[in-house]
């Protein structure tokens, strides 16, 4: 058996997870090369100024020189199917991804989240929840810095928000608790069908201590649980154990077992889908020994993520929503669900690109509740197809555009929410540049 550092190892994408992985095989001593389709990969300048050794090559992947290696660390970006990676993985080279390296390096606790929407808060409430704990966790990994970044010596706990891409390729990570927190349709421009998403976010669970089980959604329990145990949250399932909600005459209380915890009206977010994500937090936290006082503590002070159900501005009795993070159906359901004030008072602003989803299940959730549509994007004729026939639609091409038309449509006591469905790299760089391009063009009313 090859020894580590004899290892030829090809690095395969040179974006954010591509320099964290040349940086921790580097620094393990390992044969490296760099691979990257694109001309410019973002991460060239840092590589030929701090290795300037390192053999990268940009362009068309070659398969005869990617069999040559004995293995491949392939960033999330890259589909496995591209041909080059399915002729290594044929040829008998080992194909991985920055979590393997990161399991292989790390001692302390992990804890691994993943789902189709609330990752990112879930991630950083309970980031928060470990620090009133005065717990220094490393947080991160799909969100913000790179799980590999994040490696301390001192470092106690692991909080990694992880994707589907990144488990696709990814074996027995042994989180200490691992959670799918909802499963919904995204991403099928990458999957040849939803049971592959499915299983590749459900390969979180392998190894893992302890599971955190949505009861709302049977879709996120763990297939095989050999020898895992399960800790459960839900909406309105007060039972012994469960992390849940209960209504009185004084309104929602957050429930554990039996007890009350905290009203719902002490949160800083809004919507019954953060309050799954709060008790999904608890439940996390809960299973590797945070203290319930400091993690309610957080909870409260939460004021919950920029471009997730954002409140803007209030401008002639209309309030301005940004949810430009909405990038699949699930989400945008849960922010009109969540949001509409009343029968039919929502201006809605979406689309982009679709990323080849099935569109029907906004059918239920704009009925009555959505005013007018505002549609942009590539796929704004594919929206236009679902919807259309429900609510009346304009189509226009820039984000000024549709806020000018969302502010005709408007009348006061209504919600304009921006939550486009729809990922935004067909006309922006990301859902920040698209959700900022709302806010400048909100501020300018
Ligand atoms: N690309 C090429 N050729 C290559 C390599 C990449 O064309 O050889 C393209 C990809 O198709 C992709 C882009 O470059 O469009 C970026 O790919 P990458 O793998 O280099 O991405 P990183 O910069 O390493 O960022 C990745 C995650 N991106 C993706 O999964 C697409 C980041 O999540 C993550 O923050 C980062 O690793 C650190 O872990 C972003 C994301 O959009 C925020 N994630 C998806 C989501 O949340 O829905 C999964
Ligand atoms: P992710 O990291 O999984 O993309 P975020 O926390 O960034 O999740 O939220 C992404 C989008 O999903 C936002 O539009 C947000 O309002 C919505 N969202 C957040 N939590 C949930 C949930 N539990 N169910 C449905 N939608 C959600």
């Amino acid at each position: 058996a090859l020894i580590a550092s004899d290892r030829r190892t090809l690095i395969v994408g040179l974006g954010a997870t591509g320099l964290s992985c040349v940086r921790h095989c580097h620094a393990l001593g390992r044969q490296l090369a760099v691979a990257d389709s694109r001309a410019q990969p973002p991460g060239l300048a840092e590589v030929r100024e701090r290795w300037p050794d390192l053999e990268v090559v940009t362009g068309a992947f070659d398969p005869d020189w990617f069999c040559g290696f004995d293995e491949l660390i392939v960033s999330p970006g890259i589909s496995l199917d591209e041909p080059a990676i399915a002729a290594a993985a044929e040829a008998g080279v080992r194909i991985s991804g920055d979590l393997d390296l990161f399991r292989e390096a790390v001692a302390a606790p992990v804890v691994a989240i993943t789902g189709s929407n609330g990752k990112s808060t879930v991630t950083t409430l309970l980031g928060q929840m470990a620090a009133e704990a005065g717990v220094n966790a490393g947080v991160g990994g799909n969100l913000g810095t790179p799980a590999l970044d994040l490696i301390a010596p001192d470092v106690p706990l692991y909080i990694l928000e992880v994707s589907s891409f990144q488990l696709e390729r990814t074996t027995d990570l042994k989180a200490e608790v691992a959670t799918v927190l909802n499963v919904s349709d995204d991403h099928m421009d990458r999957y040849p069908d939803r049971m592959s998403y499915f299983q590749a976010k459900h390969r979180i669970f392998q190894g893992a201590r302890n599971a955190v089980v949505n009861l709302d959604d049977p879709l996120s329990q763990p297939l095989l649980n050999e020898g895992m145990v399960p800790h459960f949250f839900g909406l309105f399932r007060v039972d012994l154990g469960v992390f849940s909600t209960r209504e009185d005459e004084t309104g929602l209380w957050l429930t554990h077992g039996l007890d009350n915890l905290m009203h719902a009206s002490e949160l800083g977010v809004a919507g019954m889908h953060n309050i799954a994500n709060v008790l999904a937090a608890l439940a996390l936290g809960n299973a590797v020994g945070l203290p319930m006082d400091a993690m309610l503590a957080a909870a409260r002070r939460f004021r919950g993520l920029p471009h997730r159900s954002q409140s803007l501005r209030e401008h002639s009795g209309v309030l301005w929503v940004n949810d430009s993070k909405a990038t699949n159906v699930g989400a945008t359901r849960a922010a009109i669900e969540s949001l509409a004030p009343a029968e039919g008072q929502l201006v809605l602003i979406a689309g982009g690109d679709a990323k080849g989803a099935d569109l029907s299940p906004l059918v239920e959730a704009v009925t009555g509740r959505v005013r007018h549509l505002v549609l942009m994007g590539q796929d704004a004729p594919i929206l236009e197809e679902a919807l259309g026939n429900l609510v009346a639609s304009t189509r226009v091409s820039t984000m000024e555009e549709a806020v000018k038309v969302a502010s005709d449509k408007a009348c006061a006591g209504d919600r304009v929410l921006l939550s486009p469905a729809c990922s935004s790299l067909d006309q922006y760089s990301s859902y920040e540049a698209r959700g900022d391009a709302f806010a400048r063009a909100v501020e300018a009313l």
